[in-house]
């Protein structure tokens, strides 16, 4: 760590659930700049993020939550934004703007299209207020995230990741997404480019790192 980031680094806290995959993608973010803050955990099966505590910091009731010296930032991509911001480099946008579009492109359609319909609380909605089964929620869950990644194996180039061979914002919102597929037993044989680039990222310390199963609250 660069006398920067071990300065930044205390000044900041992520509130983080091992298995959101939301938190995920920052986690990669905070790894690969190199940034180690401290973690607080949030339960979201236990509903902690519902707490009035929590919602006093962040109103969405959702995690990931970054503070910087003590000013929430929620919303994965705008905590990843902001990192960008305030630790510049390794740049987590390709350096050419349509490459940036294509990055920024890939990273919405995961997190503004498919993870949302995946989402606890849409989750819980789905079982206990409309009573549709497990097998049905699996069901649903498996077309969204089937659905989504179509497009995403269509938009990813041809290099080691999304947009040529340089990790992104991209690949901060793919691999997260990969992991949650895996969970609904979701078939990705259908996306061998993205199965190639899921192959690249876990070469790299900071995507093996953020891993839910390497949290420290982990279950
Ligand atoms: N768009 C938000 C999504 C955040 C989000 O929904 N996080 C999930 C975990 S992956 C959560 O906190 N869910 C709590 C709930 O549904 O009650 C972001 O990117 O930060």
């Amino acid at each position: 760590m660069s006398a920067h980031t071990t300065a930044l680094s205390r000044d900041l806290i992520l509130y983080t659930y091992f298995r959101s995959s939301a938190a995920f993608r920052v986690r990669i973010a905070l790894n690969l700049k190199g940034l180690k803050p401290e973690q607080r955990f949030v339960h979201l099966l236990k509903h902690d993020q519902l707490s009035d505590d929590y919602r006093a910091l962040n109103p969405q009731g959702t995690v990931p939550l970054l503070l910087h010296n003590g000013r929430p930032i929620g919303q994965s991509l705008a905590i990843v934004e902001y990192l960008e911001e305030i630790a510049p480099l390794p740049s987590l946008l390709p350096p050419n703007p349509l490459d940036r579009a294509r990055a920024r492109q890939i990273a919405y359609g995961i997190a503004c299209e498919i993870h949302p319909l995946g989402n606890l609380r849409v989750r819980e909605y789905l079982t206990s207020t409309l009573d549709h089964t497990e097998r049905e929620l699996a069901a649903w869950t498996r077309h969204w995230i089937g659905l989504g990644l179509a497009a995403v194996e269509q938009l990813a180039g041809n290099g080691r990741f999304c947009v040529n061979d340089t990790p992104s914002i991209a690949d901060i919102c793919l691999i997260p997404q990969l992991f949650n597929a895996r969970r609904a037993e979701l078939d990705l044989s259908p996306f061998p480019k993205l199965l190639r680039i899921e192959k690249s990222a876990y070469e790299l310390a900071a995507f093996i790192d953020a891993q839910p199963k390497n949290q420290p609250d982990a279950e």
